[in-house]
Parts: structure tokens; sequence; C-alpha cells
């Protein structure tokens, strides 16, 4: 097969790889999307799980580039389901005509920068050779599904799922008895609908987990319109945000105010419903005192809804605030273990020990299920891009520079390995955040520097070495300033086997986040080098 040869590759077609394709297709860089789905939409084309659903507004979640897209796409909910959001999706792609520069079904398998031309050689899985002076990382942070290394798993004669790869077609539970592992976002999710439809569910939960109400709605007309007469300046307010989303941020300590007053407020914010719960005081991330407060009040209200004492005691978190695992958001959650077909199986103190041809065994206790719900969770932030053998300058191996955790500058790019741009990167906000707020602020920035470097003849450019040092550092600071690295999180990389332990996302917020990068662009793309045109032509 012969090579070929554009501008920049983008891997992946989740909403971070549409928009940059729009924007490098209008900017008239000749792009390639690669993308091993076979549609658009990334998470929300993979995570089709029964009752997934976004937790971040929909009228906030969504791309702002267009004001046309804004105000003529209408959200059914206050907060979207999956489905709803795959159809957002499908529909940028129509509508900016997007698919014809985009590979389905083609995995990238390797990357290796030419020093020599100065370009990205790249191969999929079906054997395509790609050169590419730029290739950006579209990748996703939670889009390597992972199911744990059970003994005795491919024994299992019964059906297995994961809920990062769900049938397309959907799965009937109908008259089955089923486990669920896992009671993260995904879980806490899908428990409840899966006990309305199956026979009888068995909950496998290694930790407790914090969850919020959605108390989700059907979509007003008069909310949404209320967004779209004011989008240019609410858009503009979520850029920054710490978050990416206007919320009502509180600002006072939790420990300022009398504990009537904390209740009242924790009260008026969980009918309220959503994340915004933890925007009830300022230093609810920064104090594990104040945090208490918080973590106390959601306990209780777990206790006042579990009819049985003992299942609630186990659905409690005792051992690590609230928000430092990823805050979860439900409906009808906690409600589902009062139902007679609902069981909840602690595994804290004795993990599963094996799975077996008809389903699995805990502390000699053997269980018989028709399926397994895998809720497991994600390789998050590295294992996406890890299962690419990507190498830089003189062969250099990103699994290697990674050994101890990720190490990016900005959480844009890596030393020795030029014009490899990520999106959402580790040691960017990314995953703290609405994701689509940051990865339109590094598509635009990823964007304008192709043009800055296009319009100076320049081909290469590269973080120095102590930029990323210095950086590393600021996140990992930033980081040990919150109660976050109190929990065994997948932010810390702690849901994986030998996974180093290190805080990966940045915490400063998206909208300091945003200051930085101006100001790095505005001192000269201060910490980047940049290589000039002058042998690149005669190379290639
Ligand atoms: P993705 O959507 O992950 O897309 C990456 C794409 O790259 C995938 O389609 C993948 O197939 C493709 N890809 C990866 N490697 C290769 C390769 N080697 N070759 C070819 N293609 C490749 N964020 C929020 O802000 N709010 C939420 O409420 C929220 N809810 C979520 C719920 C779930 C169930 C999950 C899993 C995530 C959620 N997220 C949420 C995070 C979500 O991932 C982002 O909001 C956003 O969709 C990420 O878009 P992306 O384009 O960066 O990555
Ligand atoms: O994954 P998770 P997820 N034996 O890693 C358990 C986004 N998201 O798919 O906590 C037994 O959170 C594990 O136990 P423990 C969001 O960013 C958002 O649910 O590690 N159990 C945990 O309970 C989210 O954070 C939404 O002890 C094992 C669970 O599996 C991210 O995606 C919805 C185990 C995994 O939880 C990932 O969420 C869905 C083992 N060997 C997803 N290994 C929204 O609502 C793991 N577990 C916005």
């Amino acid at each position: 097969m012969s090579e070929q040869k554009c501008d920049v590759v983008i891997v992946g077609a989740g909403f971070a790889g549409l928009y940059l394709l729009h924007r490098l297709r209008g900017l008239g860089f000749s792009t390639r999307v690669f993308e091993t789905g076979s549609g658009v939409g990334g998470t929300w084309y993979w995570n089709r799980y029964p009752g997934a659903r976004c937790d971040v507004e929909s009228m906030q979640y969504s791309y702002s580039f267009s004001e046309e897209l804004e105000q003529e796409w209408w959200w059914p909910e206050k907060f979207s389901a999956q489905p709803d959001i795959l159809a957002y999706a499908n529909h940028v792609a129509d509508r900016f005509d997007l698919r014809r520069d985009i590979d389905f079904d083609t995995t990238v398998t390797s990357a290796h920068f030419d020093e020599g031309k100065r370009r990205w050689a790249m191969e999929t899985a079906t054997g395509e050779q790609i050169s590419a002076r730029f290739c950006i990382m579209a990748t996703g942070c939670i889009s390597t599904a992972q199911t744990p290394d059970f003994e005795g798993l491919s024994n299992y004669k019964g059906a297995t799922y994961h809920t990062g790869n769900w049938p397309h077609d959907g799965v009937d539970f109908t008259g089955q008895r089923i486990a669920v592992i896992g009671t993260g976002s995904s879980g806490i999710q899908a428990i409840p609908v899966l006990a309305e439809q199956a026979d009888h569910v068995t909950v496998f939960q290694r930790t407790p987990n914090y969850s919020l109400p959605t108390q989700n709605q059907p979509m007003t007309a008069e909310y949404a319109q209320s967004w779209k007469d004011n989008y240019p300046a609410l858009r503009e307010e979520q850029r920054h945000t710490g978050k990416g989303s206007i919320r009502d941020l509180n600002d006072e300590s939790a420990l300022a105010v009398s504990a009537e007053d904390r209740d009242a407020m924790y009260t008026k914010r969980w009918a309220v419903g959503g994340t915004g719960f933890l925007s009830a005081y300022n230093d609810l991330i920064f104090s594990r005192e104040a945090n208490e407060t918080a973590a106390e009040f959601v306990r209780n209200q777990i206790r006042a809804t579990v009819r049985d004492p003992q299942v609630a005691e186990r659905l409690v978190a005792k051992d690590y605030p609230i928000g430092a695992k990823r805050i979860c958001v439900d409906s009808g959650y906690f409600e589902t273990y009062n139902r007679d077909n609902v069981a909840l199986v602690d595994i804290s103190e004795a993990p599963i020990e094996r799975i077996t041809d008809s389903g699995l065994v805990v502390q000699d206790q053997s269980f018989d299920f028709d399926a397994i719900v895998f809720a497991t969770g994600f390789d998050a932030m590295t294992g996406t891009l890890f299962k690419i053998d990507i190498q830089g300058r003189a062969g250099a191996e990103l699994r290697t520079k990674w050994d101890a955790g990720p190490r990016t500058y900005l959480g844009l790019m890596c030393e020795s390995f030029p014009n490899m741009f990520m999106i959402t990167g580790p040691g960017s906000p990314s995953v703290l955040s609405n994701m689509i707020v940051s990865i339109e602020q590094h598509v635009d920035l990823v964007t304008d520097t192709l043009v800055h470097m296009r319009d100076r003849n320049l081909v290469v450019m590269e973080p120095t070495l102590e930029a990323e040092d210095d950086w590393v550092e600021e996140v990992n600071a930033a980081a040990y300033k919150t109660v976050y690295p109190a929990a065994a999180s997948w932010y810390m990389g702690a849901n994986i086997p030998g996974k180093p332990r290190i805080f990966m996302p940045y915490i400063g917020g998206v909208g300091v986040y945003r200051k930085i990068c101006e100001k790095m662009v505005a001192d000269g793309y201060k910490g980047f080098r940049f290589e000039s045109d002058a042998n690149a032509a005669a190379a290639e």
C-alpha cells in the first residue's frame, strides 16, 4: 500500500476529533481522521448501557463554535441521555459535512516521528500508511474499557458485557439473573434500569460511592430559550469558571456557618440536583473538615433512603472525601436497594475469588448468573495512548517516558514528541471539567498554533524539558492542595493494578488554565522551541 500524505492526522472522531476536523478544514489544512468505531461520537458511541446520561446540563454540554448550531438544536431533557448526545454528534458530522474525511473502522496502531522528514509516519490496523506533519491525539481520556483480569473469566459460559463497550442493539435481560460488578458512575446509572428489567440483580461493590440525585426534568421551551438568548455571554462565563460549567458557587467556607445553615444549604442543593451540590461552599475540595460536613449529609440521605439499615451502612462511603473519586449522579440508585430483586454483596474485604463457568465465587460462596455486567471502568488518560506504538525523536517511546506517570507541558505536548498534540491530555483540566469546554479550548489553541507556524514557515514545535518539568510539578502541587489525592481513584491511576499513582489531570481550574495558556502564547509560546522550514522541503 502506498504512503499517503496530509498536513494533519487526527486520531479519534469524538467531540474533539469532530471539532478539530471542522476547524482545520476551514483553515485550509489537509486533514484525515481515523476512528476505531463505525461512527462518530466517541464516548457516546461506545457507552450505550441502559441509563447512560450526561451530568452536565444539556445547554452547557454542547459546542459553542457555531451560533447556528446552538440555536437550531433542541435538547429534550435538562440532562441528556446517551442516545440524544449521540444524535447530536451525528447531526454535527452531517451538518458540517465531516464524514468524507473520516476513516471509520480504522485503528491507528503506530505513530513514529521521522526526524529526517520532520513528519509523523503513521500506520493503521488495516495496513494503511500515512505521513503527516502533525499528529493530533483526540483519542479520549476515558476510552479504554477495563475488564479486570479475574481468574477463570474465559471459562464463564454466560454472557458478559462492559458498560464502556455496550452492544449497539441493546440487551434484553428479561427473566435473567445478572451480576453487576462495579459501583462507579456507570454502575450507579445502569443498576436502577437493569433492576427494572432483569429477574434479579446482584451488585458486587468494592468501594461504596457518594452519589447525588440528578433531579432530571424534561427541557422546557422557556429554559432553552433563556440560554439561546444569552449564549455568547454565558459561553464566555463558562470558559472562565473552575469546572467549565456555570454553577452557583457559594463563595463562603462551610466552616464559617452554623450546622443549621449548612444543613439548609445542602438540603436545598440536594433538591435542585446535580453536581452543583459540591459548589455549596468554597472549601469542600480544599478542607477535609469542610468536606466532611457535605459527606455526612450525603451519608444521612442514604441512610434515610435505604430501608434495610445494614444495606444502607454498606452503601455509605466513610473512608474518603466526597468528590475525591469522581462524584456520581443518579436517578433512583439508592432506592433500588429497596427492591426485592436486588442484592448487594460487599467485596471490600474479600474480593471476587474467581469466575466459574456459571458465575463467580466470593469467600467460598458461589453465585450463578445468566450474565455478568462489568461496570469496572477504564484505563483512563494514558491507556488509550499506550495502545498505540508512539515513538518520538530518536525512537523515544511514550510508554517509557511515562513509566512513572504522564509528563506533559500544559497537557498538550511532551518533550521528545514534536508536532504531536493531545486534546485534553493529562496535565490539563480535562476530566475534571465540562469536557466540551476544555475540548474547544484545546482545539482552538492547537489550530491557532498551526496557523502561527504556517505563517512563519515553522515546521517543528516541541516543549522544552524544563517547561515540562515545571508543569509536572505545578500539576502535582495543585492536586496536593486539595482532598483529591486522599481517595484511591482512577484520577490517581489506582484502579489499574501496577499503574503509577500520580494525580493525572490539572486541578487548578478551567479559567485559570485558560489564562496560563493565553499567557504562554502572549509570551511568544514560552516553553516551546520551534524549527523553521530551512531544510524540511529538501528532506521530503
Ligand atoms: P472520546 O469521546 O473518548 O473519543 C475518542 C475516540 O477516539 C473514540 O471514539 C475512540 O474509538 C477513538 N480512538 C481511540 N484510539 C484510537 C486509535 N488508536 N485509532 C482510532 N481511533 C481511536 N464528560 C463531561 O464533561 N460530562 C459528562 O457528564 C460526562 N459523562 C460521561 C459519561 C461516560 C459514560 C463516559 C465514559 C464519559 C463521560 N464524560 C463526560 C467524558 C467524555 O469522555 C467527554 O465528555 C467527551 O465525550 C470526550 O470526547 P473526546 O472526543 O475527547 O474523546
Ligand atoms: O468507572 P469507575 P465508571 N473488582 O472507575 C470497580 C465517567 N462517567 O465506568 O472503586 C471489583 O468510576 C471499582 O471499584 P473501586 C466519569 O468520569 C460519567 O463507572 O475501584 N470491583 C468501581 O466501583 C467516571 O468517573 C458518567 O474499589 C472493581 C467500578 O468498578 C468515569 O466515566 C457516567 C474491580 C469502576 O468505577 C468512569 O466511570 C459514567 C475489581 N477488580 C461514566 N475493578 C456521568 O454520569 C474495578 N472495580 C457523568
